[in-house]
C-alpha cells in the first residue's frame, strides 16, 4: 500500500517537472525549452544549442508565443532573449534556422528595423512590449532559448 502511494507521488512529480525534456528544460506541448544563463553571439548560441540536443527556438505559433514571453515575464531572469532566426542571407527576408519560412510573427511595433544596417538576428526584449521581438546584432553576447522536439 505505502509503496503503490510511493510510486504514485513519484510518477506525479517526474510528470510535472517535464518528464522527457533534458535536465533543466522546460515543457510545453511537445516540446523542451531552455532558458539560458549564459549570454553567446549567435553562432555560439547554437552551437550550445548544439550541444544540449537542441535548437535555438523556432517560434511557429501564437500559443508557442505566449509560453515563450510568458516564461520570460515571470521567471526570466535577462532583458533579452536570442531566437533562432536571421535575416543573413538577405537583408530583409527572415528565415528560421535551417532556411525554414517565417510563418507566424510578433515583431514590436517599428520592428524589424535593421537600425545602423547592422541587425541580422532575432531576440525578444522586455523593453519592447514585454518581450515582443526585435532584430538586434548578431555578435552581441546574449541570453538565449533553446528548443528539442519530443
Ligand atoms: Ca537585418
Ligand atoms: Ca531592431
Amino acid at each position: 500500500m505505502r509503496l503503490e502511494l510511493l510510486s504514485a507521488i513519484l510518477c506525479f512529480v517526474a510528470t510535472a517537472s517535464g518528464a522527457g525534456c533534458p535536465l533543466g528544460f522546460h515543457l510545453h506541448r511537445r516540446s523542451c525549452y531552455w532558458f539560458s544563463n549564459v549570454k553567446s553571439s549567435f553562432p555560439e548560441a547554437a552551437a550550445y544549442c548544439r550541444y544540449l540536443e537542441s535548437h535555438l527556438v523556432v517560434i511557429s505559433s501564437a500559443d508557442e508565443d505566449s509560453f515563450i514571453r510568458g516564461y520570460a515575464i515571470r521567471r526570466g531572469k535577462a532583458p533579452f532573449y536570442r531566437l533562432g532566426a536571421t535575416d543573413l542571407n538577405i537583408e530583409g527576408r527572415w528565415l528560421w534556422e535551417g532556411q525554414r519560412r517565417m510563418g507566424y510573427t510578433h515583431w514590436s511595433p517599428g520592428q524589424p528595423d535593421n537600425n545602423g544596417g547592422t541587425e541580422h538576428c532575432l531576440e525578444i526584449r522586455r523593453d519592447f512590449g514585454n518581450y515582443l521581438w526585435n532584430d538586434f546584432v548578431c555578435d552581441h553576447p546574449s541570453h538565449f532559448i533553446c528548443e528539442k522536439e519530443l
